[in-house]
């Protein structure tokens, strides 16, 4: 049933709304990038091309997702290539507990290596059968569903392995560290002890 779907505090908008600090990047394929770097298993990057990302193998995932406004989109079809793939082409090192996903213009989010390699995460190319539209993340976003959605990367552009937390964009202004909708942790100061970088 749909309102055991919803966690505390959410609603079902009207319409599918778009939401992103600052503006939507232009795509160029020979430009573009997908680098797996910090504390990789090798010591080195790892660099796809949009190519070769594109090239890798797709899984699909249903999912809603929450904004910490309060607003929930449910239902979303993702088509895209699984975390999985990604790290078994370029694994962390074995200390790894963390990572930053970085996208354009520096936007960023931290997740716990565990969210980032849970069987909903996705890096999607497509939304319920349809490419990503540009202000939705085209060409690549990352899909978190069971963390707040600011934890969900549009326009990503890497993953950085780390082996000590730390807070990305939205951490860093005064949201969860975690950001867990179930739990309703959305502001920093409710951070309990061991939710957030030492
Ligand atoms: N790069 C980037 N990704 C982002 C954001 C952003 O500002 N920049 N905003 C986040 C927030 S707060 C939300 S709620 C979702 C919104 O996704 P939508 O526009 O597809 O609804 O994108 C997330 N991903
Ligand atoms: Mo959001």
């Amino acid at each position: 049933m749909e309102e055991s779907r919803l966690p505390p505090g959410q609603y079902v908008p009207r319409g599918r709304p778009v939401i992103h600090y600052g503006r939507v990047p232009t795509f160029r394929p020979e430009r573009w990038d997908f680098r797996v770097f910090g504390a990789t298993a090798s010591g080195a990057e790892h660099r796809f091309t949009w190519d070769e990302f594109a090239a890798l193998p797709r899984d699909t995932r249903i999912s809603d997702f929450h904004c910490v406004t309060k607003f929930s989109l449910m239902a979303n079809e993702w088509h895209g290539v699984t975390p999985a793939t990604i790290m078994e082409i370029a694994p962390p090192d074995p200390g790894v507990r963390h990572v930053m996903i970085w996208a354009e213009y520096g936007y960023s989010a931290n997740l716990r290596l565990s969210d980032l390699s849970a069987q909903d995460t996705l890096f999607a190319t497509d939304l319920d059968e349809k490419p990503l539209s540009p202000d939705r993340g085209h060409p690549l976003r990352l899909v978190v569903p069971h963390l707040y959605a600011w934890k969900s990367v549009k326009w990503v552009r890497g993953i950085e392995y780390l082996l000590e937390d730390r807070r990305g964009f939205w951490e860093e202004r005064g949201y969860h560290n975690i950001g867990d909708p179930w739990r309703e942790q959305r502001y920093s100061y409710q951070e309990e002890q061991g939710e957030g970088p030492p």
